[in-house]
């Protein structure tokens, strides 16, 4: 009955994870097991290849997920490494549907030596839940371990209003990119409920927020969305460690809402004097 079911491999949301996960290893932002993306999907995309009756096993959520009940993610595996995706997708990443009353997650495919998702679980569900409140399209969550943004944020106050004021100001497409800003949240313990909550309700208002001392977190409608996020925070965290204890020129608040006023984009409120 499902004998026609196309090659799962060459799904387009396998290869995007495949591609995505491959780019930010040679990014160097994701070391050994470092970085974690779930990707929301539609169950007629899905049932193009996999039977979406046959579950392979079930594993907890841990958290109260119900207001994902029914929904299909791709998600990295725990522990698994960025540089293997792509080697071997099916062990890598597995693609789950959220069980009715959600606290299971229901396998349909991989994580084939018996893994599991990525620790960071809970605060990809609960980050999706929040961004899809605000952005029906919205499909990505990716996390990652740049190196520049970690660096800057152990060098800058714990405050987003200021870093995201720091970052516009080293770089003119950072504005243009995320006029919303960076929220940034303190050190805390990953892997947690507690983290995931935080993280969700820094999503209320941002597409990108920082774990202080651990990474980062970027959202969107597509991978290239989410990657884009990233990786202009991280260019610009760049410019600006390169720059510190020798800075000159930063680009003038005025220029800044010029900026924002020329490519038509509402820039966070309480950063810019002007
Ligand atoms: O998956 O990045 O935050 C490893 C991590 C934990
Ligand atoms: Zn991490």
């Amino acid at each position: 009955m499902f004998k026609n079911k196309k090659e799962i491999l060459n799904a387009p949301f396998v290869q995007d994870m495949c591609r995505a996960t491959a780019n930010m290893y040679r990014q160097g932002w994701d070391e050994r097991n470092g970085g974690n993306i779930s990707y929301m999907l539609d169950e007629k995309d899905v049932a193009e290849y996999l039977d979406v009756t046959k579950v392979i096993r079930e594993i907890p959520t841990g958290f109260d997920a119900k207001a994902l009940a029914g929904k299909y993610f791709i998600v990295t595996g725990t522990g698994k490494y960025f540089k293997n995706v792509e080697i071997d997708p099916e062990n890598n990443l597995g693609i789950v549907r959220i069980s009715a009353d959600g606290s299971k997650a229901e396998l349909l495919w991989g994580y084939s030596d018996g893994g599991k998702f990525t620790s960071e679980f809970p605060a990809h569900m609960m980050s999706h839940i929040q961004r899809l409140a605000v952005d029906p399209n919205h499909r990505i969550v990716m996390h990652s371990h740049p190196t520049y943004t970690i660096a800057m944020n152990a060098v800058c106050p714990i405050d987003e209003k200021d870093f995201t004021h720091k970052l516009w100001q080293s770089n003119t497409e950072a504005i243009v990119v995320f006029p919303d800003g960076v929220g940034v949240l303190p050190c805390m313990v990953c892997g947690t409920n507690e983290i995931g909550e935080a993280t969700a309700e820094k999503m209320k208002n941002f597409r990108l927020v920082v774990w202080s001392n651990h990474g980062i977190y970027g959202t969107g409608k597509d991978m290239d969305e989410a990657f884009g996020l990233i990786e202009t925070v991280e260019k610009t965290a760049q410019i600006y460690m390169l720059a510190l204890g020798h800075t000159l020129n930063v680009i003038p608040d005025e220029t800044l809402k010029a900026l924002a006023d020329r490519f038509s984009v509402h820039p966070l409120d309480g950063v810019l004097s002007v």
